[in-house]
């Protein structure tokens, strides 16, 4: 058998849906790398992206992106190869995608806080060839730790560093276009997007030109996006939310700029939107409570910013509400998820909407079901599963047999996991999700694959990782553990994940010792109905 990370990602849709999404215009057969040319010929001097330290126009990011793409060919990389890109939110990002693109290659997009075991994990599922990184951010050697996976992982060859390479490939020294750049068929793979761990280990999402272009297309007339947009990536990059609903591509696309933001404080980002004069930008919950708790007080002026987009997680009514009083711009709730399916309010909805709703979907062609447990409809205003198929929404995980069996149905629907109330006028309410993975601020951690840490340690003799809400996060991870024998210390604990090499969001936020795990008189009871007991129990306590 061949080695299935070797195998070309594709996404397919059955013929008859390809067909239609073409047919109503949903897909139009551009690229990553023809979208880019098409803008940068109609207004090359327009400024397209900044950082603290960049400044380019579409021509600029263009040049770079083309010099980037005969820089990776020069290494030998081909059409459908992986790469891993890691960077932070610099206006390097963007050149060091499109490159890939335009070569034909596919980016594997990884978050800045992840760490080395999670870029193994990566490295391997997609069969990497290179790493694309930054020399350092925020105190943190990329390079370093690149070098670590690359002697753990064979086909991984190449590091890539914009800014010092040290010994490493620079990719500011890439300078040559190439004689000709391949052709790439729209319907191809883009690039991989990471899924929220839902059980175990992250899945590889494969998102092709087609659908994701048609993503973020759409998106720019529903976030109210223009050629006059200035659009803050105060998340990281990578994520779907900033890249795409409308984010950074939406926003280039709609022939507008960028911003990126090194970190999303509210002091950082509201000298940024004075300075830039910001129109649009994203963020989690916790976020915009903080945005809110500092814009009283703020010596910046972010009069221009007229749309603050809230998603990720669950953004109760009674801070939503606060948004236009404190911040004096239009909030837009966004439910999404990086396999497809987005949902927005409109900006010209009715105010009760845009608080108490998590909007609805991007497109008539968004196919919605609310099923109950036997997998049954239910009635609008009853609460079930979320099921959905449509034009940007995949209908399978990259190389994932066992994960596609469960989470897509037969007729090619996606389990999104979520439990949702359908409303009036097709608007969507969130209220709470079927799995057991933990969303800490929007960051989704699978139960499991903490557990499977803890359990390494010595002094571990069994432990279950539960949700637990939390007023500021959403909410947070609480770490049960049984020892074996003396008890270690929390804190020891948690350093032994953050050796591990795990991104410091999966390490638990509070670790309770307990002498045994309940087992019912068959046996052991499961670990949905532990964690739930556990969650329960805890709740009780802390009342
Ligand atoms: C976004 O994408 P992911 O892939 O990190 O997470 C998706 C999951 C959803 O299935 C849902 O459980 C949760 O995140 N979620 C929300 C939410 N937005 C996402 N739960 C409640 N309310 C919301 N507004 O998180 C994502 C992708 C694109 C745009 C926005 C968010």
């Amino acid at each position: 058998m061949s080695d299935p990370a070797q195998s070309l990602p594709r996404q397919i849709w059955p013929e008859e849906f390809a067909a239609r999404y073409r047919a109503e215009g949903y897909w139009k057969g551009e690229t990553f790398g023809s979208f880019l040319r098409a803008r940068a010929a109609a207004h090359p001097e327009r400024l397209a992206v900044s950082d603290g330290v960049n400044r380019w126009s579409y021509a600029e990011v263009l040049a770079r992106s083309e010099a980037a793409a005969g820089g990776y060919m020069a290494l030998g990389l081909k059409p459908g190869d992986r790469v891993l890109v890691q960077l932070p939110n610099v206006a390097t990002f963007l050149p060091a995608v499109f490159g890939l693109f335009l070569a034909g290659l596919i980016p594997v997009y990884v978050l800045p806080a992840h760490r080395r075991t999670e870029l193994e994990h990566f490295a391997r599922r997609s069969g990497a060839k290179a790493v694309v990184t930054l020399d350092q951010f925020d105190g943190f050697a990329y390079p370093a730790m690149a070098a670590e996976v690359r002697d753990l992982v064979p086909d991984l060859q190449h590091i890539i560093v914009a800014g010092e390479a040290g010994g490493h490939i620079s990719f500011d020294s890439f300078g040559q276009k190439p004689e000709a750049f391949p052709e790439i068929d729209p319907s191809s793979v883009a690039f991989l997007q990471i899924s929220g761990g839902s059980t175990g280990l992250s899945k590889l999402i494969p998102r092709t030109h087609d659908d994701y272009i048609y993503s973020f297309a759409a998106s720019g007339p529903i976030c109210g996006l223009s050629e006059h947009s200035v659009y803050l990536c105060a998340l990281p990059a990578a994520h779907n939310f900033p890249m795409s609903s409308p984010g950074i591509f939406g926003t280039l696309y709609a022939g507008g700029r960028v911003v990126m933001a090194p970190n999303p404080a509210a002091e950082t980002c509201f000298k940024l939107i004075e300075a830039e004069r910001v129109t649009i930008t994203g963020l989690v919950p916790p976020l915009a409570l903080l945005w809110m708790e500092a814009a009283p007080k703020t010596r910046h002026d972010i009069s221009s910013l007229e749309v603050l987009q809230v998603g990720g997680a669950k953004f109760v009514a009674e801070a939503a509400a606060r948004v236009r009083p404190v911040l004096g711009c239009t909030l837009q709730q966004v439910f999404g998820m990086a396999e497809g399916l987005v949902n927005y309010t409109r900006l010209e909805d009715p105010e009760e909407i845009i608080v108490q709703t998590q909007g609805r979907p991007i497109s008539p062609a968004d196919e919605v079901l609310i099923l109950d447990d036997e997998g049954n409809p239910v009635e609008d205003g009853t609460p079930g599963h979320l099921l959905t198929r449509g034009p940007y929404t995949i209908r399978a995980y990259h190389n994932e047999p066992a994960a596609n069996a469960r989470s897509f149905t037969p007729d090619g629907f996606y389990r999104t996991g979520d439990i949702v109330k359908r409303l009036e006028g097709g608007y969507l309410s969130v209220q709470g999700r079927a799995g057991d993975h933990i969303n800490r601020a929007g960051e989704k951690i699978s139960a499991e694959e903490v557990e499977e840490h803890l359990l390494a340690h010595p002094a571990v003799f069994d432990a279950a990782v539960v949700s637990i809400p939390d007023e500021f996060l959403g909410e947070r991870i609480c770490a049960f553990i049984v020892p074996r024998g003396e008890k270690p210390k929390g804190a020891e604990v948690k350093a032994f994940m953050r050796k591990r090499g795990l991104a410091e969001f999966k390490v638990p936020d509070q670790v309770v010792f307990v002498p045994e795990f309940e087992t019912t008189a068959v046996g052991k009871v499961s670990r949905k109905v532990l964690r739930a007991r556990l969650r329960e129990e805890f709740m009780k306590k802390e009342a």
